[in-house]
């Protein structure tokens, strides 16, 4: 079908195409570069990946140098619409010092920044809490260890103000978000302390003051992880309490709830509570497996709240999954455009009508129209968007993809 024969029949029940298309563009997504090398990193491995985060698969081609990272964003990007954000975690310095993740400084990033800035792309930070000695009992920020809690304050503190430079040097508030693995493989006895004791080590590293224009604290919950699996000190509760005191974005992971809660549903809930929110798009599959994530009704549910409760203004979409097994790039591509795909559907929705019907208890019409929307030729619009934007779809965006693929499959398995 013809972008114009879709475009009347969207216009048909009121849609504008034109003005979801002019939205869609500028909604930045946060690529997370994880995807491209199994969430191994920079430095010299010092500890075991921890918190159950451990990439599986081994397919040919892992990024394994940061040069090699970045021509692979680069092609990635250049395969999806718009103009997106890189989310850095720590471990993925790049310089010839070996600075431990206390010692971490905004120059061993320069080259990350230099790329940024030359691609126009802002970028988020992440303190890397695992893959460490110190952080080989699951325990950091909460660890009984006065020695080992302010070895990773020291390593918080330093990535704040490393997000806030990349804030300044690029023009554009960095968001720096903080996840710890900690918790217990079987049942504690005293929960409390260690929550306490988080608690303490959280206030000690969101102490310096820093200019929210340059950088956001975020907190990120989670219900468990292989090898935590009877309690996680910073479970939802816990972070969401904290984030609302202490006025810091609150990150929702989709693989960190019971498999059976819907995240969508948290948006509007948190919303009144939280000035800004920060999202881990992912696929968890009967776990926090991070899937790449598909075009499928989770994501669609969660871009239609944001596009419905009018959140987009104050919720960072960043992508959280990691999958060995298939194209790393590809992974990337597929997972950004399906994400892009469900916030252009849901901005092609005739919001208008479904709320009044809903207003008007006229449960039926709600659900006649969401279903016959099924049927609208979304297709069309999301192929009018890459062709202006310069990207491939169908046949060529696979042809594409499998040549860079074929490009990278000779790096060495290491
Ligand atoms: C882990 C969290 C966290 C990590 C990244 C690498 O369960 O989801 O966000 O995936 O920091
Ligand atoms: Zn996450």
């Amino acid at each position: 079908m013809s972008y114009e024969t879709a475009k009347a029949a969207f216009a048909d029940w009121g849609v504008d195409t034109e003005a979801a298309l002019a939205r869609v563009r500028t909604i930045p997504i946060s690529m997370h570069c994880w995807q491209g090398d199994d969430v191994v990193g920079f430095e010299e491995r010092t500890g075991s990946s921890g918190g159950g985060i451990q990439a599986t698969g081994d397919y040919p081609g892992r990024a394994r140098t940061p040069d090699e990272l970045r021509a692979d964003l680069d092609f990635s990007y250049s395969m999806i619409p718009g103009k997106h954000r890189l989310n850095l975690h720590a471990m993925y310095l790049d310089t010839d010092a070996k600075p431990d993740r206390d010692e971490i400084e905004f120059q061993h990033f320069s080259p990350w920044v230099d790329w940024a800035k030359d691609q126009s792309i802002g970028l988020d930070f992440n303190p890397t809490f695992f893959a460490h000695t110190k952080a080989d009992d699951n325990l950091t920020l909460s660890h009984p260890d006065q020695g080992i809690r302010d070895f990773w304050i020291e390593h918080g503190k330093r990535s704040r103000e490393i997000a806030s430079q990349m804030g300044v040097a690029l023009g554009s508030t960095c968001v720096n978000n903080i996840w710890v693995p900690d918790g217990y493989k079987d049942t504690p006895v005293d929960r409390m302390s260690a929550r306490a004791r988080l608690e303490v080590a959280l206030d000690a590293m969101l102490a310096p003051k820093q200019d929210k224009k340059k950088m956001l604290d975020a907190l990120e919950c989670k219900l468990f992880g292989i090898g935590v699996e009877a309690c996680t000190v910073g479970s939802h509760e816990f972070y969401m309490g904290y984030a609302i005191r202490k006025k810091t974005l609150l990150c929702l992971d989709m693989g960190h709830f019971h498999p059976t809660e819907n995240i969508a549903d948290k948006l509007s809930a948190v919303a009144l509570s939280l000035d800004e929110i920060l999202l881990h798009v992912s696929r968890p599959m009967r776990w926090d497996s991070d899937h790449v994530i598909l075009l499928n009704d989770e994501i669609q549910q969660m871009a239609q709240e944001l596009v419905n409760a009018d959140l987009l203004e104050r919720t960072r979409i960043g992508l959280d999954f990691f999958d060995a097994t298939i194209s790393r790039t590809a992974a990337w591509v597929i997972g950004t455009r399906n994400m892009q795909k469900a916030l252009l559907r849901a901005l092609l929705m005739p919001i208008n009508l479904l709320k009044s019907a809903e207003e008007e208890l006229n449960f039926t019409k709600r659900l006649v129209v969401t279903e016959e929307f099924k049927d609208m030729p979304f297709g069309a619009v999301w192929e009018e968007f890459s062709n202006r934007e310069n990207v491939p779809n169908g046949q060529t965006l696979i042809k594409e993809l499998e040549r860079y693929q074929t490009s990278v499959s000779g790096r060495s398995r290491e």
